[in-house]
């Protein structure tokens, strides 16, 4: 954890995240490309703590990432993404987009970051975790039972979401409406084969655009990032998106063995980036320790009879033995 930084206005950041959370990975890699010093607090997804009322104050939809500045609240990645752009921009911090604003490069950047924040992300986890003839390498944190666990877990979302809805009656409007379109909505990760397909090929045209636009990048042009010589926030966006793919097994499907060679040469570069290190490469003891932390709050209850039980049993042979021993 990085000591607090102001902005110059006296104000210090803090973000809320998950280690996994695709979403929390873009705008760690920010804060780490930027240079921006910041706190951080792991938000425990498995523990459900997203839905606790102190952080539903914080984000009543329950998501995270969450960026605070002083008093300033800033929920969506894609919102505190530009939130860092726009006010750690002088020499001190990194640029992620290009001094002129017009720009043939900036408007490249909007454009493939438009289409890089449309693509369905937690669909095509989700719906890879439901559809195991899509399973093919996936790697840690995705192993078999974890996937079998979040396909599961996908089935009932909209129940869970409804209950939390009603323990939190301050955010229950924003809750239901999460809950209605996890049931029939843009949140439901339920997905078919058939619906899969649809959902593989967004990203397969969005890969594909890509790449097109890679291969433009030869002689001088030849160490440029997506759009330019700038590393941009369409980079950003870019190199968390296959690190997902990649850790979900679609490498073959989208780029790796020839598919599509300056992607490939792209995602080998990326991955020596410090910043994509930072971000990407979590804890798996962490999380572990996280799933400890939920099972220990769950059978706080439990746990605490069994060692008041254990603790009177011990007072009991005591009491015996010295009333045995007189
Ligand atoms: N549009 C939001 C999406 C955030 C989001 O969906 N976060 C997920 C983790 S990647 C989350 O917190 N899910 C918990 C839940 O919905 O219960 C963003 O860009 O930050």
């Amino acid at each position: 954890m990085s000591a607090t930084t102001n902005n110059g206005n006296g104000n210090s950041l803090k973000l809320y995240y998950h280690p996994m959370s695709f979403y929390s990975q873009r705008v760690l890699m920010t804060l780490h490309e930027k240079r921006v010093s910041f706190k951080k607090q792991v938000v425990s997804l498995f523990a459900k703590e997203q839905y606790e009322s102190w952080f539903l104050r914080l984000n009543p939809r329950g998501e995270v990432p969450v960026l605070t500045d002083g008093v300033k609240v800033i929920p969506d990645s894609v919102r505190i993404i530009e939130y860092l752009e726009d006010n750690f921009c002088n020499g001190q911090f990194g640029q992620l987009t290009p001094r002129e604003k017009g720009s043939e490069e900036s408007k490249k950047i909007q454009a493939f970051r438009e289409c890089l924040e449309g693509l369905p992300v937690a669909a095509v986890t989700y719906g890879t975790a439901g559809n195991p003839h899509l399973w093919d390498n996936p790697k840690l944190p995705f192993t078999p039972s974890r996937l079998k666990q979040m396909a599961e877990m996908a089935k009932t979302r909209h129940i869970m979401i409804r209950e939390q809805a009603e323990k939190n009656p301050e955010f229950k409007d924003a809750l239901l409406e999460k809950a209605a379109a996890a049931e029939h909505g843009n949140l439901n990760l339920n997905k078919t084969p058939e619906e899969m397909d649809d959902v593989l090929k967004k990203f397969d045209v969005a890969l594909g655009r890509v790449e097109e636009e890679l291969a433009t990048h030869t002689g001088d042009c030849g160490g440029w990032w997506l759009c330019g010589e700038v590393f941009s926030m369409a980079d950003i966006e870019l190199s968390i998106l296959l690190n997902r793919l990649y850790l979900l097994g679609h490498e073959k499907r989208f780029w790796a063995e020839g598919k599509r060679p300056h992607l490939q040469a792209y995602w080998e570069r990326i991955q020596q980036r410090a910043s994509f290190k930072r971000s990407t490469q979590f804890c798996l003891r962490g999380l572990q320790m996280a799933s400890l932390h939920m099972a220990l709050k769950e059978h706080r209850g439990v746990l605490a009879s069994l060692t008041a039980a254990l603790g009177l049993a011990a007072l009991s042979y005591a009491l015996y033995r010295r009333v045995n021993k007189s």
